[in-house]
């Protein structure tokens, strides 16, 4: 299973090609529309959100809701380029000056970006470094959901953390799954929910931007995706390489993370347990449901650390790239926190790699080869 993305943020559309689904699965294009709109919403959002309703195109590999095993085209249109065309259209002569950028927003890839493909025009750059290429990567992984769920695989996410508010319970999937959904900043409980949107609010207000932490969590992963055997097909590392490309993560955890370093072994480690009815099963999932790059069986539970927006309403000292004189950063028009849009990213991305994962061990072109393959192994266990 593999893709790849192309578009830019005020271009005409973005684009993805998803190879390797099998065929006859049904696709529910309801689905994958309800996860795009999932991602655009969040307290602290834009007001590009406001133009955009993004919607799946699919081009091909599909007939008639039903996948044929061949290469699936997607296309999300930018409602925006009917204001951008001018400026971003592909062929043809364009008005480079009213949208050029040459003051380079610190943690933003506009320094690095323009320096290592030699720009003198950072919009070049910040067109696909943008976080709105998400929603191509979102379409690709609510299709690897659809995938997914006929083998009850589900996914959820919430955030426990803005700036320096910071939840520390834990709370069951299904609570998760229900009140996430609910809440402006995906945040299951209320008191903190106020919090969180009065950080955001109050960082707005200064001209500043904000981070935070959210928490994935995916269910009825069976035991065994994943490899102790090979350095590249370890499941935990492969989804902390696919999380860590999401624009803004810096730091990814599993099960109790880093807390891990102060705790004993005795404690970490989660007792293995049997009985007739339950099978082999666990008391406790500090591990986050992975032991030695394959998966238990239990929950697979990951946190993100996102780091704030870089572009400020109140810029950072900069360059400009052309001239190298000190200026204030650019400005352009952003999100000022996208922590819940970006646990929904997050969900739809391990979506691809437990669904390439799963299609690794129980390989097949077509869904009955896959499910026959599926129950044998289920039935072994
Ligand atoms: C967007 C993500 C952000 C938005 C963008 C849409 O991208 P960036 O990483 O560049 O800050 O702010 O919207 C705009 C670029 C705009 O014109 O407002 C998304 O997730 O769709």
């Amino acid at each position: 299973l593999r893709y790849l993305t192309s578009g830019e943020s005020h271009g005409k559309s973005l684009v993805a090609i998803l190879e390797g689904i099998p065929s006859n699965l049904n696709i529910d294009i309801e689905n994958i529309n309800k996860e795009l709109s999932r991602r655009q919403q969040g307290y602290g959002r834009g007001e590009r959100m406001k133009i955009e309703k993004d919607k799946i195109n699919i081009l091909s590999g599909i007939r008639g809701n039903i996948t044929i095993g061949s290469p699936i085209a997607i296309e999300i249109k930018n409602k925006d380029y009917e204001n951008w065309e001018k400026y971003m259209k592909t062929t043809g002569e364009i008005d480079i000056q009213s949208k050029k950028v040459t003051k380079a927003r610190p943690g933003h890839a506009d320094l690095v970006g323009a320096l290592k493909y030699d720009f003198e025009d950072i919009r070049n750059v910040l067109e696909r470094a943008s976080a709105r290429e998400t929603a191509a990567r979102v379409a690709v992984g609510a299709i690897c959901k659809e995938f997914l769920s006929k083998f009850n695989i589900d996914f959820t996410s919430h955030v426990v953390q803005i700036g320096k508010q910071k939840i520390q319970k834990s709370f069951f999937f299904d609570y998760i799954k229900e009140k996430s959904e609910l809440s402006q900043v995906r945040c299951v409980d209320e008191n903190f929910e106020k919090l969180f949107i009065e950080e955001i609010k109050k960082g707005k207000e200064e001209g500043d931007s904000l981070g935070g932490v959210f928490e994935i969590i995916i269910k009825n992963v069976p035991l065994g995706l994943g490899s102790y055997a090979h350095y590249d097909k370890k499941l935990d590392s492969t989804l902390s390489a696919h999380l860590m490309s999401i624009q803004g993560i810096k730091g990814v955890e599993f099960g109790i993370g880093f807390e891990i370093a102060s705790l004993r072994g005795s404690v970490v480690q989660d007792e293995i347990y049997y009985s007739d009815e339950e099978g082999i099963y666990r008391k406790t999932n500090n591990l986050g449901g992975i032991e030695g790059g394959v998966s238990t069986g239990e929950e697979i539970i990951i946190r993100c650390v996102m780091k704030p927006i870089p572009t400020l309403y109140k810029p950072l000292n900069s360059i400009d790239i052309n001239t190298l004189k000190n200026y204030k950063a650019s400005i352009e028009r952003s999100d000022n926190c996208a922590v819940p849009a970006a646990s929904v990213v997050a969900e739809n991305v391990c979506a691809f790699v437990i669904a390439k994962f799963f299609l690794d061990k129980f390989s097949g072109d077509n869904m009955n080869d896959i499910i026959t393959n599926y129950k044998n192994y289920i039935e072994r266990l």
